[in-house]
């Protein structure tokens, strides 16, 4: 409140009746619903509720759809209110409710969120909408109910009533784990930050010059040599079984994320051709990698061997991949010409239909196919990029990566210590003012599948390093994936975005406090 209105205020009090009214509007205490990020379609807010979460609470459910979705949000308040919380299959007394019969406008993934005195009322059509739903009223309770052991309540929601879904379906996070190695742990950790702003698919990016990070049974070697190193030289056995990658993928989709593993070919590909000798032209092994540069590798383009390589990839991958996607790179392919890039990729994209996938790659692959079911990622730094606009004028829709913007591993300034600078600096504010929809020429937004932050990590190596570079600029693209774009406006998003640091506090995220955004202490 301004001193002016303060002042003006102690007036109307002196003056009498009629003024409490207006002092009780005005110091309105601001809730957490002012805070969601991203913000909700519709929102209205009901002053006269609070709803407390009580020692008796349970949480609710009439719909299967809702059983993930509650452990899940069971999992997060248990250890922080010390409540029982027990899960039940009645809908009866105070507490959560998960229920079905959503309004229709709620689409696959939305929800309603209706809060009165006695229970927070969750209405979802689809798991999907469960889980978007149990992350806004995380985001509603109080920040110590993040913590990891018991706090002091009261557990507040402010009353409000919340009619939400997404603009675009694909909201994305990607983590390179070839340059550096993160072990499933870390992942997980990685995991359970993104989905708490309803991030919806976890792209790996498992394999790049420097190593093969996933166990491929009848190419032994891959892993064993290939996954043997990193980014530095540090050695060891750096890469997942296929049980730890299955472990990893059903950990996501507890968490209502679909992941998608990346196999970057032709090029990008020095981990393969150091593992075995045969992919390579010369029929010798490449030297193990542990620079950054990019570009000096390819698969031999003219050995049927190469295929057989790539569709036993893809086969055993799309075993144990239970989403529909599988992404095989095609960026950066300095060192295959042309031709033999268009020939690779006759080959390859047809194995991917094969094995009952998607294709999704980066975008340089889509001049190669006329398959409009293909999703290209655009990574550019310009607005325009004919090949992808000829697909999305063909039907392809386009998942939004530019990295100028929304690339995780850009320095947010000159005295960034991690992270890179060749797409340039990045401060929050320019990750957050794009307009997806209407940013590349030619892919206007129902050409957009949607946006996704990659987090490459040349220079990131722990997890501490992960977050200073994804925090807040992953919750950024959280933002303009779901929020409605006639929300879009910096100055009512920064404070947003500024009201997360108490919960990140508590989280343990030690997050890059940008002087361009107002964080709430
Ligand atoms: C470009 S973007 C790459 C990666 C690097 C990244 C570093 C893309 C598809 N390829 O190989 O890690 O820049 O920012």
């Amino acid at each position: 409140m301004t001193t002016k209105l303060k002042a003006a205020l102690a007036a109307l009090l002196i003056a009498g009746s009629g003024a409490l009214v207006t002092e009780t509007a005005a110091a309105a205490p601001a809730t957490t619903l002012q805070e969601l990020v991203p913000q909700p379609a519709q929102l209205q807010p009901r002053p006269e509720i609070t709803f407390t979460l009580t020692a008796t609470a349970k949480i609710q459910l009439s719909t299967p759809d809702a059983r993930q979705p509650a452990e899940l949000l069971a999992g997060i308040l248990r250890p922080s209110t010390g409540y029982a919380l027990p899960i039940t299959d009645t809908v009866q007394g105070d507490g959560i409710v998960l229920t079905s019969g959503a309004d229709p406008k709620t689409g696959p993934e939305g929800y309603q969120l209706d809060v009165t005195p006695k229970q927070v009322v969750i209405r979802a059509n689809t798991p999907a909408g469960h889980f978007n739903a149990v992350q806004t009223l995380r985001q509603l309770l109080p920040a110590k109910a993040e913590a990891k052991t018991k706090q002091q309540g009261p557990w507040q929601v402010p009353g409000a009533s919340i009619l939400d879904h997404p603009r675009y379906h694909h909201r994305g996070a990607m983590l390179d784990v070839s340059r550096h190695f993160f072990t499933p742990d870390q992942v997980k950790r990685y995991i359970d930050q993104i989905a708490a702003f309803k991030i919806n698919y976890f792209h790996l990016h498992l394999s790049d010059d420097q190593g093969w990070r996933l166990e491929i049974k009848s190419w032994p070697e891959l892993t064993k040599i290939g996954g043997s190193t990193e980014v530095g030289g540090r050695t060891g056995k750096l890469f997942y079984t296929q049980d730890q990658y299955k472990d990893l993928v059903a950990y996501a989709a507890a968490r209502g994320i679909t992941t998608i593993p990346e196999f970057d070919v032709p090029g990008h590909t020095n981990a393969a051709q150091a593992s075995y000798a045969e992919l390579n032209c010369d029929g010798k092994k490449r030297p193990l990698y542990t620079g950054t540069e990019v570009g000096f590798s390819s698969l031999c383009i003219n050995k049927e061997i190469t295929y057989k390589f790539v569709e036993d990839v893809i086969r055993e991958v799309a075993a144990i991949t239970p989403g529909p996607y599988l992404h095989i790179g095609g960026d950066e392919a300095l060192s295959t010409p042309d031709a033999d890039y268009q020939t690779f990729m006759n080959r390859a994209l047809p194995l991917v239909k094969k094995y009952g996938k998607t294709t999704v790659g980066w975008h340089e692959f889509v001049k190669t196919t006329k398959d409009t079911s293909t999703i290209p990622q655009f990574w550019g730094t310009t607005t325009t990029d004919e090949n992808v606009a000829a697909a999305a004028k063909r039907g392809n829709k386009v998942l939004m990566s530019p990295a100028n913007r929304i690339y995780l591993d850009m320095k947010y300034d000159k005295n960034t210590k991690l992270g890179l600078d060749w797409a340039g600096l990045v401060e929050v504010k320019d990750s957050y003012s794009w307009n997806p929809g209407a940013y590349l020429k030619g892919v206007a937004e129902q050409n957009v599948r949607g946006v996704e932050a990659p987090l490459w990590t040349e220079t990131i190596k722990t997890s501490q390093d992960i977050e200073y570079m994804a925090f807040p600029r992953l919750p950024v693209a959280a933002e303009l994936g779901w929020a409605q774009a006639s929300v879009h406006n910096w100055d009512r998003f920064a404070p947003r975005l500024g009201a997360q640091a108490p919960r990140w506090k508590v989280q343990g995220i030690g997050f890059y406090a940008s002087p361009q955004v107002p964080w709430k202490k």
